[in-house]
């Protein structure tokens, strides 16, 4: 059986028992979905220009000042529509996209789910676009909150993208924040946003030094920290006109006192030379991206485009997104719906029979990943010197028994089952010899694991 056929089980086992009758039928609709990253991060951090760089279109409104009011759910659909859904449970749907009117005050909305058709959406993961934290009033903070809470009314995130906008890193609060909502290796990217704004002289490699430097400071609450350019990406993605990019190609040609003069009204533009446009450039691209684009602006908008998606970072972020999620998403939506579940129980009838059935699940071969990944974050967190988390790290992100146990690919099923033994015992030995918890724990999982090996029933 699989990890989603396990839960699926469970869900079935505890129907009678459930609280709320909708909850089960929206966690079983949240396994059957794809993986739902959440973006978040202060208020302009440029979430929603990430966003729509990753969907490759311009879904979600983007502004200066504090822009998205209200947490959005963007999947898969078409037509393009929005429902908003109210504190109160009411549902209103309306044509188009954000960026219309939603009939309500923001404070009287929960979410909204936003219908797009869309390749990524659809087959990739889902993406909840949080209003953010410190905004001028509490609301944006409120509404992103109840996205991790449980009070609201939109499914769980599975996997959070934080964008940090100070080259300094994250902030007592917002790493408060990050670890109030369960964030770890396993589930967290950070993302260097703004990247192409982080220093004036090649701002992308210094972003790319930063993200190193943030990542070794804090590898128990992030898989990976990615620099990224949303605004150059959000560009690239959804496109730059001919007469855009020749206009990026013209100011090129100019030095840099001579633009200076131009743009204060010092001087005449030069034939052909639009600064009105130039000046819409500059929020649609950054002047980064008109600086150093500038010879590749000459080959065309093709070319620039080309040039504005590969230093962007994007690719980058979605390869790590890839690499650290999408591999594993059963196993995280199966976390999600656990978890969702446990509180579930506290608020049943029949309490114990309800997190008797989670528990039994819990201990599953099937499930044994997710307590391979609990002992890893824990360590992670409470012990993050442990000789184990590099131990538990190859268990987590192994696909072959052979590479686990470090037997040649040829190796026979005795073999294997003789090496997994082996570790077996020695990780009991090893147990009496551990002093804290999270270790005995870890060793445990660990025995646990290498039994399931040498009985075939470990499923990577
Ligand atoms: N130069 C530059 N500007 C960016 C980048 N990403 C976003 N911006 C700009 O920053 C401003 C805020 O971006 P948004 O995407 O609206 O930020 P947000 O985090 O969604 O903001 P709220 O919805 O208000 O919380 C907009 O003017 C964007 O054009 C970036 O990578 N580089
Ligand atoms: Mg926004």
């Amino acid at each position: 059986m699989t990890v989603r056929g396990r839960v699926e089980q469970l869900l079935d086992e505890v129907t009678p028992l459930a609280p709320d009758p909708t909850l089960i039928g929206s966690l079983r609709a949240q396994l059957a979905n794809p993986l739902t990253v959440a973006l978040v991060g202060r208020v302009s951090a440029g979430k929603s220009t990430l966003l729509n760089a990753l969907v490759g279109d311009r879904v979600a409104p983007t502004d200066r000042a504090e822009c998205t009011k209200v947490a959005a759910l963007y999947t898969e659909g078409n037509p393009q529509r929005v429902e908003v859904v109210g504190l109160d449970g009411t549902v209103t749907e309306i044509p188009g996209t954000m960026r219309g009117d939603l009939g309500r005050k923001p404070e009287d909305i929960d979410h909204a789910v936003v219908y797009t058709p869309s390749r990524l959406l659809r087959e990739r993961f889902r993406v909840i676009d949080t209003p953010g934290l410190s905004g001028f009033t509490d609301t944006a903070e409120i509404a992103t909150r109840r996205v991790f809470s449980g009070d609201g009314r939109l499914p769980r995130p599975d996997v959070i993208l934080f964008l940090l906008d100070d080259a300094a890193g994250p902030k007592a609060d917002e790493v408060q924040f990050l670890s109030d909502a369960g964030a770890s290796a396993q589930n967290t990217i950070l993302v260097i946003s703004h990247a192409d704004l982080i220093a004036a002289d090649n701002p992308m490699l210094k972003a790319q030094e930063i993200a190193r430097r943030v990542w070794r400071r804090f590898p128990a609450i992030a898989g990976a920290v990615v620099a990224v350019s949303g605004l150059m990406a959000e560009a690239g993605v959804c496109g730059v006109t001919e007469r855009e990019t020749a206009q990026i190609s013209r100011r090129g040609l100019l030095e840099p006192w001579e633009l200076l003069t131009i743009l204060d009204g010092a001087a005449p533009p030069p034939p052909g030379l639009d600064v009105d446009l130039l000046g819409r450039l500059e929020e649609l691209v950054g002047t980064y991206a008109m600086d150093a684009g500038a010879d590749a602006a000459r080959q065309g908008a093709r070319a620039y485009c080309e040039w504005l998606h590969r230093v962007s970072g994007i690719d980058e972020l979605r390869l790590a997104i890839g690499r650290r999620f999408l591999a594993v998403g059963d196993i995280l939506k199966a976390r999600t719906v656990l978890a969702e579940l446990r509180e579930a129980a506290y608020r049943s009838a029949r309490r114990d029979v309800f997190l008797e059935a989670i528990e039994e699940a819990e201990t599953a071969p099937e499930l044994h990943r997710l307590r391979e990944v609990a002992a890893l974050e824990a360590l992670a967190r409470w012990q993050p010197d442990s000789d184990l988390i590099g131990e538990l790290n190859l268990v987590v992100a192994s696909r072959d028994v052979r590479l686990l146990l470090s037997l040649p690919p040829d190796a026979a099923p005795p073999q294997i089952a003789d090496a997994a033994k082996e570790r077996a015992t020695d990780c009991r030995t090893r147990r009496a010899f551990v002093a804290t918890s999270a270790e005995k724990e870890a060793l445990l999982v660990l025995e646990q694991t290498y039994q399931l090996v040498r009985r075939g029933r470990w499923t990577a």
